[in-house]
């Protein structure tokens, strides 16, 4: 059975969490406590040694790093895949501007705000940089949305899957998606889909 390598609160490993039930493929996951630094240890290099989760094991032995080469893998050929090469392009520009303009602010924003809020002293400015940037992010994607349903064209599809794991959170970092209308109406739509699970609870962040 494959196995998939994660931690609780992360908008990463979701992604794959909720493709997987989406697609309903079977899999063992092995939580990693990141927080205590698992990730850097060498009995988990030895796993993955960019070091990071989520991260997708093979039955073969072969493994993914990267949250959105995994949803690409998992995804081919089912009808969450993007379904023209269009689609595909629009996928992989979205995913791009995911990991550049949103995971990369959000994320960091949102970990010193609700995850480990006792170690964000001295680090205020970079929050607040991070904010600017993922505001300016968010706003892209908010044109984007005004135009058409799904974030790589009139179908859900894995690049969904990748923008929705930081950008519905983006609360805990201190943004306003309120200010987003129809990025909270995408959310909404995306909440409503079949197989759709909540991200697991931050209590159980490890
Ligand atoms: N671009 C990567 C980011 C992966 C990543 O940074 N994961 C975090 C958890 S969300 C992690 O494993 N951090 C551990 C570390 O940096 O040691 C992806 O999309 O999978």
């Amino acid at each position: 059975m494959i196995i998939l390598f994660a931690t609780a609160g992360s908008g990463n490993c979701f992604k794959a969490q909720l493709l997987m039930r989406q697609l309903e493929i079977a899999h063992h996951t092995v939580m990693v406590d990141v927080i205590g630094g698992e990730t850097r240890k060498p009995a988990f290099l030895r796993i993955n040694p960019n070091g990071t989760v989520p991260f997708l094991l093979l039955e073969d032995g072969r493994g993914i790093a990267e949250s959105n080469a995994i949803l690409w893998y998992l995804a081919k050929g089912s009808h969450l895949f993007p379904q023209s090469t269009f689609e595909e392009a629009m996928a992989v520009q979205w995913m791009i501007f995911e990991q550049t303009k949103l995971e990369s602010n959000i994320s960091p924003a949102r970990f010193f705000t609700t995850i480990v809020p006792e170690r964000r002293e001295g680090m205020e400015d970079r929050i607040l940089a991070w904010q600017s940037a993922g505001r300016q992010g968010l706003t892209r994607l908010d044109a984007h949305l005004r135009f058409q349903d799904f974030v790589a064209g009139p179908r859900y599809s894995i690049a969904d899957i990748a923008v929705y794991g930081y950008t519905h959170v983006a609360g805990e970092g201190g943004f306003d998606l309120d200010a987003y209308p129809a990025v909270s109406a995408w959310i909404d739509r995306i909440k409503a889909i079949t197989g759709y699970v909540a991200m697991p609870d931050l209590a159980q962040a490890a």
